[in-house]
């Protein structure tokens, strides 16, 4: 690979309609395809969350649980297949473009056991980026060798790679402008932290909020937890708002954005 790749995640809440099951929000598809465009950013990968189209299939079923009955097994798939659908519309709003995005699913080079990544076959990322690629993932329904299966987020998933391609930054498009002291959509007194540390991050976590849709994967909370990692290893975190126009642009150009930075400290 010639450089760092910048890992960038697009939140379900930004490119779904999250109360709407199985409604994406075209206009911040094709917007956020336009930023990344403009940005000229590469090498570049994008995982993208699954918002009101893995969320509630994932729920309905109990995927994440791990497999229990039979009944679960069209469940995973559904999950899956709802997953390939928004992939689908945001490689193609890319290749619209003139992006060379390709999709990559996750259940077909990723395993789990408990939950957690167990092996993540990282050539075919490393491969298609080197080759010029913008390979797209999303967080999936996965095979889990406990479990039987489970749901990875698309967080564990872009911490993973950001870790094993050795990432410049992960860069984590959310629908709020990045991580409150409390959470901005109930509290109104919640106050934007714009830098923090990770041994800082402890005191603050408490007043971080779950979400407020069925998100199997555990919302602000869960998407911190699995930054912690890369975090460790050096690896700039930026969290911002990819639902305010231009902040995804800015953030690809490396240039000064609203949004909370997190690092080893
Ligand atoms: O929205 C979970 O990914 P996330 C995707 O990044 C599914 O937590 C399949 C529910």
């Amino acid at each position: 690979m010639r450089s760092k790749p910048i890992i960038l995640k697009l939140g379900g809440s930004v490119i779904t309609v999250k109360d709407k099951p199985l409604t994406p929000n075209m206009p911040a598809i094709r917007r956020l395809a336009r930023e990344i465009a403009e940005s000229q950013a590469s090498p570049l990968i994008i995982v993208h969350g699954g918002g009101s189209y893995g969320h509630p299939i994932a729920a309905e079923y109990k995927i994440k649980e791990g497999f229990k009955s039979k009944s679960q097994m069209a469940g995973f798939s559904k999950t899956h297949n709802a997953m390939i659908s928004l992939n689908m519309l945001v490689v193609e709003a890319l290749l619209d473009e003139g992006l060379p995005s390709i999709s990559l699913a996750p259940s077909s080079f990723i395993i789990a056991r408990r939950g957690r990544i167990q092996n993540l076959y990282v050539d075919v990322v490393e491969h298609s980026v080197g080759l010029g690629f913008i390979p797209v993932l999303y967080g999936d329904a996965v095979l889990d060798y406990d479990m039987g299966f489970t749901i990875l987020s698309g967080d564990q998933i872009a911490s993973r790679l950001a870790i094993d391609l050795a990432a410049e930054k992960i860069i984590v498009g959310v629908d709020v402008d990045g991580l409150y002291t409390a959470d901005p959509k109930v509290d109104r007194g919640a106050n934007l932290i714009t830098y923090v540390t990770v041994r800082d991050l402890e005191g603050i976590m408490g007043g971080v909020g779950g979400s407020k849709y069925i998100d199997v994967t555990g919302g602000m909370r869960g998407k911190i937890f699995e930054l912690i990692e890369p975090i460790m290893n050096g690896i700039e975190v930026l969290i911002l708002n990819a639902s305010k126009p231009g902040n995804v642009y800015r953030a690809l150009k490396g240039e000064e954005v609203i949004g909370t930075r997190i690092v080893r400290g």
